[in-house]
């Protein structure tokens, strides 16, 4: 018995030791084929019905107007809880901005602040601080985009929020970083001049532009979004929160990437994709304005379309794209182009672009700007029209993929919003509406923070939730 019981368990150890082995070996193939070994198995959920990418992820939102709270809402549609913290009886000061539907929130609030829910606090009351103390300790995020300061001046203080949730991330969004304008409040046009994109947009003859995309504040915000993110995927590894920063400047900036590139190209010669160079302008010591310039090696012009006289976006987009010029030359009728050698290749047409770009617009102009679009993209001519807000907002297509949405809400009604741009397979956005101000402040103290009724009556009496009254507002 004692020899067969000594061989079983010999016969088990090498089963054991094989099995190891085996483990190892598939350890070891996982690392070897993609490093993702240490994945859960893939859901054999429907696509879409595995949860959402962020789910289980809580946001301690404590943004306002726009550069936040369209980070935010990102981070929303991808299945955070959002919860967006706003002073008692004002509330993000845009929900009463730019108003069109009287006693309703504003487009801009509405627009900016979808799939969030609202609890009103002031942060500077004990009690206020006591609620946000709690919010602190139960979410993953805070991110906020005050004045630089505003947060200390609170009380809350890196210091303060790592010791309560060393867990927690501290997003900012700020006018600038560190430097001689860190102190400085910024808005989405300041960012735009100070991040080089005015400087670098208009025509050369005219004043610096801004741009009507808000690359300061929601193109910030959409920085801020990856780092949130990054952040949180680095702390699966470490257990930690940090600090993150995106400053408006530097978002711009990032934006105008090619531009600073052209700055040194500067160095090597004039930009001769410019369209001053054709044309015999010096160049400065600084990238100049460059109109409609294609910002690429392939010359491009905005051109005015049929309708032009009475349609202020009748006019597309045309590129004069090298491996096309034959067709364009066609098109147009000007076929002998296509081996004149002052034309033939893109160097020496360079010289003559605001004249080509005249003759194609001779042409464009008998057309409607759907049209050119419908000839050129037959023959791979890349072209643009020119859309108006009224035309995005009617593009069924925008609305068969969910980029226009229509949202009911209920003191304002239906309106259009621009729904995720981004879009994904298996964590799809659903578009709520936005909350009204304090709509979720009892079901947050009660089931997130967990607070006993005599809590919550003890904190509402305090005043931290609701406005000043008419007198303590006047004293
Ligand atoms: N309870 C009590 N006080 C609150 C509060 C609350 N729930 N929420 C905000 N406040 C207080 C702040 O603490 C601050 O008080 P202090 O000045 O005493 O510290 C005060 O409200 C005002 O905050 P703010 O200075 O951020 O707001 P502002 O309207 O004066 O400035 C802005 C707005 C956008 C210029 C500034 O916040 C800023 O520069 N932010 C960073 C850059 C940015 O995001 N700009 C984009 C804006 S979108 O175009």
């Amino acid at each position: 018995m004692a020899t067969r019981k000594k061989s079983k368990g010999k016969g088990r150890a090498k089963a054991a030791s094989r099995k190891v082995v085996k483990l190892k070996s598939k350890a070891i193939a996982a690392k070897k084929t993609n490093g993702n070994g240490h994945l859960p198995r893939p859901s054999s959920k429907a696509w879409g019905q595995a949860g959402k990418a962020l789910t289980g992820v809580r946001i301690l939102d404590f943004t306002h107007v726009q550069s936040g709270p369209t980070c935010t809402q990102l981070l929303a549609w991808f299945g955070a809880d959002v919860i967006k913290v706003e002073r008692p009886g004002v509330g993000d000061i845009t929900r009463g901005q730019l108003v069109d539907v009287k006693g309703a929130d504003s487009l801009y609030f509405t627009m900016l602040n979808h799939n969030k829910r609202s609890i009103t606090i002031d942060s500077k009351h004990p009690q206020g601080k006591r609620v946000l103390n709690e919010l602190i300790k139960t979410c993953d995020v805070l991110v906020e985009n005050f004045a630089p300061g505003a947060l200390d001046r609170m009380g809350l203080t890196w210091e303060h929020i790592h010791k309560l949730n060393p867990r927690m991330v501290v997003a900012s969004v700020k006018g600038f970083g560190p430097g001689p304008y860190e102190d400085c409040k910024v808005y989405e046009n300041v960012a735009q001049c100070a991040g080089g994109s005015a400087s670098t947009t208009g025509f050369r003859e005219g004043a610096p532009l801004v741009t009507g995309a808000q690359i300061g504040d929601s193109g910030t915000g959409l920085h801020l979004a990856l780092g949130i993110v990054c952040a949180l995927f680095q702390r699966n590894r470490t257990g930690r929160g940090q600090k993150v920063l995106a400053a408006m400047q530097d978002g711009v900036l990032n934006l105008c990437r090619v531009k600073l590139r052209d700055q040194q190209r500067l160095k090597a010669g004039p930009l001769t994709e410019y369209s001053q160079y054709g044309e015999g302008v010096p160049f400065g010591a600084s990238v100049p304005r460059a109109g409609n310039d294609s910002g690429g090696g392939q010359p491009g012009w905005i051109l005015k379309c049929k309708g032009w006289e009475n349609d202020p976006d009748a006019y597309i987009y045309f590129i004069t794209q090298a491996p096309v010029w034959g067709e364009i030359c066609d098109l147009i009728g000007e076929p002998t182009w296509k081996t004149d050698p002052d034309y033939v290749t893109p160097r020496a047409r360079l010289p003559k672009l605001k004249k080509i770009f005249e003759r194609i617009e001779q042409w464009t102009m008998t057309k409607t700007k759907f049209e050119v679009m419908e000839i050129c993209n037959k023959v791979d001519i890349p072209v643009g029209p020119i859309l108006s807000m009224k035309e995005i907002a009617e593009e069924p297509s925008l609305r068969k993929t969910g980029t226009v949405v229509e949202v009911d809400h209920p003191t304002r009604g239906k309106y259009l919003t621009v729904g995720n741009p981004i879009k994904m397979s298996d964590s799809i956005s659903e578009v709520k509406r936005s909350p009204l101000l304090g709509e979720h402040t009892d079901e947050i103290l009660k089931d997130v923070l967990k607070f006993s009724a005599k809590d919550i009556a003890e904190i509402k009496n305090s005043g931290a939730l609701s406005a000043p009254k008419k007198e303590e507002k006047a004293a």
